[in-house]
C-alpha cells in the first residue's frame, strides 16, 4: 500500500500535487459540467418539476466556475480529455438512460450516485484543501446535499413503480463508480486524500439515500456493496 502523504507535507505549488490536481479538477469541473446538462435534461423528462430541476442545473454551473477558479489559483490547466474520459462510462449510461425515457435510471445516475460520489469526494477534499480551494468546496457539497434530496424525494414517492428499475440502474452503475475510484486513487493520495475513506463516506451516503427512498436494510446490503468485490 502506498503511504499517504501526510497533511503537513502538503505543498500546493510542488509538480507532484499540481500534476496531480490537473486530473482531479478537471474530473470536479466534468462532474459538474455534466450535472448541468443531466438537470437541464431532467427538467426536460419532469415537466411538474422543471423549475426547479433548472434551478439546480444552475447551480451546477455555479459549481463548475468556482472549481474552474480553484485551478487558476494553483495556476494548475485541468485535463479535460482525462476527465471526460473518466465520466464516459456513466455519460454513455444517462444518454442511453435519458433517450429511453429512463427517468428513474436517470435520477439515480445524476442524484444519487454522482451527487453521493460528489459529497464523497468533497467532504475527504475539504480539510486537506487549499484556503481558496476550501472555502469554495465547503459552499458547493451544502448544494449537494439539496441535489441529492430532490432524487430521494421524488423516488420515495414512485418508490413502488420504481423499485425494479432502480435495481437495474443500480447493477448496471455501481462497478462504475468502483472503477472510477480505483482510476482516481492515486491523485487523490497526492492530495492527502484517502481511497479507503472516500469509499467509506460514499457508501454511508449512498445508504443512507436508499434508506430515505424505502429500500430495507437487507436491499440496502445487497444494492450498495454491487460490483465492489470484482472492483
Ligand atoms: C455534481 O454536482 C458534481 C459531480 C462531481 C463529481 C466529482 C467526483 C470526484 C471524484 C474525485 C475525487 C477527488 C475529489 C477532490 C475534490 C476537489
Ligand atoms: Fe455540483
Ligand atoms: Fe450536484
Amino acid at each position: 500500500m502506498q503511504q499517504l502523504v501526510a497533511q503537513s507535507e502538503l505543498d500546493f505549488h510542488s509538480e507532484t500535487y499540481k500534476n496531480a490536481y490537473s486530473r482531479i479538477n478537471a474530473i470536479v469541473i466534468e462532474g459538474e459540467q455534466e450535472a448541468h446538462e443531466n438537470y437541464i435534461k431532467l427538467a426536460e423528462l419532469l415537466p411538474e418539476n422543471q423549475q426547479e430541476l433548472i434551478r439546480l442545473s444552475k447551480m451546477e454551473s455555479r459549481h463548475k466556475k468556482g472549481f474552474e477558479a480553484c485551478g487558476r489559483n494553483l495556476q494548475v490547466t485541468p485535463d479535460m480529455d482525462f476527465a471526460r474520459q473518466f465520466f464516459a462510462g456513466l455519460h454513455q449510461n444517462f444518454q442511453t438512460a435519458a433517450a429511453e425515457g429512463k427517468v428513474v435510471t436517470c435520477l439515480l445516475i445524476q442524484s444519487l450516485i454522482i451527487e453521493c460520489f460528489a459529497i464523497a469526494a468533497y467532504n475527504q477534499y475539504i480539510p486537506v484543501a487549499d484556503a481558496f480551494a476550501r472555502k469554495i468546496t465547503e459552499g458547493v457539497v451544502k448544494d449537494e446535499y439539496s441535489h441529492l434530496n430532490f432524487g430521494e424525494v421524488w423516488l420515495k414517492e414512485h418508490f413502488e413503480e420504481s423499485k425494479v428499475e432502480l435495481e437495474e440502474a443500480n447493477r448496471q452503475n455501481l462497478p462504475i463508480v468502483w472503477r472510477m475510484l480505483n482510476e482516481v486513487e492515486d491523485d487523490a493520495e497526492n492530495l492527502a486524500m484517502e481511497k479507503e475513506a472516500l469509499v467509506e463516506d460514499f457508501m454511508i451516503q449512498y445508504g443512507e439515500a436508499l434508506s430515505n427512498i424505502g429500500f430495507s436494510t437487507r436491499d440496502i446490503m445487497r444494492l450498495s456493496a454491487y460490483g465492489l468485490r470484482a472492483a
